[in-house]
């Protein structure tokens, strides 16, 4: 079935035909949602993406971006996800840990020199291998992975800059057991908090501190409810583009190459986009009023190896998955 070719001959037999009932004039409508801020570049180039789709098949294919969590805070749209209400979710590979333990461990704390190892790794075994994890749940995952960052700390109470400094802080976690597992290593007190309500719980107080890249600090308008940021690049996390299995699936093939083709586009797109604002970013947070630290990465990392963090992750994510990550960052623990 081709829905492409179909709407061409319908197009040159009979006319007629093509004044299809969709208020939109698509014949099909499919949903891509996610939880970040619309002015953030994932978002954008999601939406120039789906812009191209419709370009491309001449208006049949419609895809409706949904950013900024409007379809729910990330679990629910991760349920929406499986059961075919939705489409199409960019979701942080640290979250779908919950549903699959190995998409997590690009996210290991301290694990990369920068961009171009990790890269490497997610477009080369290390994102092959999580890939193949992902797919084994009944999930579609397109081959590119977008950028969210290398992730800061920030805190309404003093700023973070030796291990010590968290200790007790209240700061609000992403939902994932990694991520509750590094600030427990770190004797914090972390909160699961989706980003849906983050804003909220750092203005009334609920957590004092979190942790995100600077381009999200700046989007979500955290500056305005944290008062200290500190460089900790503690560790990277990005998004898969995943799909429905059967919603994909009764897609026309060359309907779904299509899709597959411009959503990787925009996900190389949206890299330069991160990689061009990192370099003015810390300027204009800093004139957002953030007090912004730099900290010793090593006397962190050192923590996590004496309370057998690696250790303990190293075994949760296999041998198998551990040396292909070690391939591209060298020892780690
Ligand atoms: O929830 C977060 O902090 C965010 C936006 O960075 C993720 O989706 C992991």
């Amino acid at each position: 079935r081709s829905l492409l070719k179909l709407t061409v001959q319908t197009a040159v037999c009979a006319p007629s035909v093509l004044r299809i009932p969709n208020v939109h004039g698509a014949e099909l409508v499919l949903k891509y949602a996610n939880n970040f801020p619309a002015t953030h570049p994932l978002s954008i180039r999601a939406s120039e993406a789906a812009e191209r789709v419709h370009l491309e098949t001449s208006g049949k294919v419609e895809i409706r971006v949904f950013p900024s969590s409007q379809l729910g805070g990330d679990m629910d749209m991760l349920s929406q996800l499986r059961s075919g209400a939705l489409e199409f979710l960019s979701f942080s590979p640290l979250v779908l840990s919950t549903l699959v333990p190995e998409a997590a461990i690009s996210g290991i704390g301290f694990a990369w020199s920068g961009y171009d190892q990790l890269w490497s790794a997610l477009d080369g075994r290390l994102g092959e291998h999580v890939r193949g994890q992902i797919e084994k749940t009944g999930l579609v995952v397109f081959e590119k992975a977008w950028d969210n960052g290398f992730r800061h700390m920030t805190s309404n109470i003093a700023p973070i800059v030796t291990p010590n400094d968290l200790r007790g802080l209240k700061i609000r976690v992403p939902p994932s057991p990694l991520w509750t597992s590094i600030f427990r290593a770190f004797g914090a007190s972390p909160t699961s908090i989706s980003f849906a309500e983050l804003y909220t719980a750092l203005q009334t107080r609920i957590v004092d501190a979190e942790e995100n890249p600077f381009a999200i600090i700046k989007a979500a308008k955290l500056y305005e409810v944290q008062r200290y940021l500190s460089k900790t690049n503690h560790m990277w996390d990005g998004y898969w583009l995943l799909a429905n299995r059967r919603r994909w699936n009764a897609l026309p093939v060359d309907v779904q190459e299509v899709i597959r083709r411009n959503f990787n586009q925009s996900a190389l797109d949206q890299r330069k986009d991160i990689a061009g604002q990192n370099a003015s970013l810390e300027a204009e947070l800093t004139a957002d009023g953030l007090k912004i630290s730099d900290v010793e990465a090593m006397t962190f990392r050192n923590v996590l190896q004496k309370t057998g963090f690696y250790k303990e992750w190293r075994q949760k994510f296999g041998e198998e998955a551990w040396q292909i990550l070690e391939n591209y960052t060298g020892p780690i623990s």
